[in-house]
């Protein structure tokens, strides 16, 4: 792929060749570190589970501090008669109170439109904002297929949208800053990203949202495209108060398995985005092999949730079938809790869906980007599991 962002930094090309895929052998999400196998659900979550949670904290994402009794919210606009009277617009302001003097507290704001025909509490789709603030503009002046909301609330649930920049920026040196500064003075090698700071902001949400009788908090799903989805997935392992996570084209460091080597890799990611992930994960590029982790054990930290991973055709540097793979992977873990995964392991068709039990999966024509067609089929899939009620 000329032009592969990989390409400009002295690193090695990168590959687009199935056929020149390494061999690699895949960790087992279902044997402990000592080698002994996971006996059954329970000895997943109570022993397993936080292993495995604790690796990625330490290896790939960094460990974000505690957070209890840490946020505040308040409603800071509200217009009942938005989307021509189908929809409350709210402008949430979400607070975060840090630990360190001098940097005492950081305010965010959330978007928020609600269907105002609903039988009771909503459920919701929290897309995390990865581009520019219009992608996601909730006055309407500007739409698009990036955050279709007027579709999300004909369907029965609420859009709700913030900006990632505006809890931690996407820059290098932005450690200092942001909701990082909040809490650290400096960056050690297992200090979270920015990655783990943008799920931060995104469970503080949450928070706000267990508090808003509109909202059903038991029943939203994170949305995220591309670095947003290597960050909705991180979410969704932290805090299991999200129901579904659906992770458009999230490549390296998101739903693509490292061990393949296909399109953006390890040493890729981080030559490009060392500030996504904590300083251990450096390490690792070139050495995916002596990682003790890899994507598909994130995606089976969602387990029983569900969980839904989008490519795009064109999109090889984010590996779509690495994407695909990690759900097959991680389905045994599913299995534990009797669900299934996607039902079938053939390999996917471009612009046929596929929806298991707890797992979706769909390859669509075309490049990277989020788009109308991703989030219909997003939709179809909340239908079953978070079903608009
Ligand atoms: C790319 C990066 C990917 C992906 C993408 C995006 O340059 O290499 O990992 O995150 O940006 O966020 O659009």
């Amino acid at each position: 792929m000329a032009g592969a962002p990989g390409s400009q930094h002295g690193l090695p090309a990168p590959n687009f060749d199935e056929g020149a895929v390494p061999a690699y052998s895949l960790p087992d999400p279902l044997r402990f570190e000592d080698g002994s196998a996971v006996a059954d659900a329970r000895d997943w979550t109570e022993r397993r589970r936080p292993e495995l949670l604790e690796l990625f904290r330490r290896h790939v994402y960094g460990r974000a501090p505690d957070a209890r009794g840490r946020t505040g919210w308040r409603t800071v606009e509200l217009d009942r008669r938005a989307l021509g009277g189908a929809a409350t617009r709210k402008l949430v302001e979400v607070e975060i109170r840090g630990v360190r003097p001098g940097a005492a507290r950081l305010a965010f704001r959330v978007h928020v439109l609600v269907p105002n025909e609903r039988p009771g509490p909503a459920p919701s789709f929290l897309l995390l904002n990865n581009r520019g603030p219009e992608r996601a503009d909730p006055t309407r002046d500007t739409k698009g297929g990036f955050w279709p909301a007027e579709a999300l609330v004909a369907r029965g649930y609420a859009a709700a949208a913030f900006c990632v920049g505006d809890v931690a920026p996407d820059e290098r040196d932005s450690f200092g800053s942001g909701v990082h500064a909040l809490f650290d003075d400096r960056r050690g090698p297992e200090h979270w990203g920015t990655l783990a700071a943008w799920a931060f902001g995104a469970s503080r949400v949450l928070d706000a949202f267990e508090a808003d009788a509109d909202l059903d908090a038991a029943r939203v799903a994170l949305v995220g495209h591309s670095r947003g989805g290597k960050a909705a997935l991180w979410c969704g392992a932290e805090d299991d108060r999200v129901a579904l996570v659906a992770a458009n084209e999230s490549g390296c460091g998101g739903a693509a398995l490292g061990r393949r080597r296909f399109g953006e890799t390890v040493a890729h990611v981080n030559a490009l985005f060392p500030h996504w992930f904590c300083g251990a994960f450096a390490a690792f590029g070139g050495r995916e092999d002596v990682l003790p982790v890899d994507q598909h054990e994130l995606v089976a930290l969602l387990a029983p949730r569900a969980v839904y991973v989008a490519s795009a055709q064109d999109d090889l540097w984010a590996d779509p079938k690495g994407e695909f793979l990690s759900l097959v992977h991680a389905e045994p873990v599913y299995a534990l809790f009797g669900r299934g995964g996607l039902g079938s392991h053939a390999a996917p068709t471009v612009g046929a869906p596929r929806h298991g039990d707890a797992m979706g999966y769909h390859v669509r024509a075309g490049g990277h980007d989020l788009t109308r067609y991703d989030w219909e089929r997003f939709l179809d899939f909340a239908d079953v599991h978070l079903r608009a009620r």
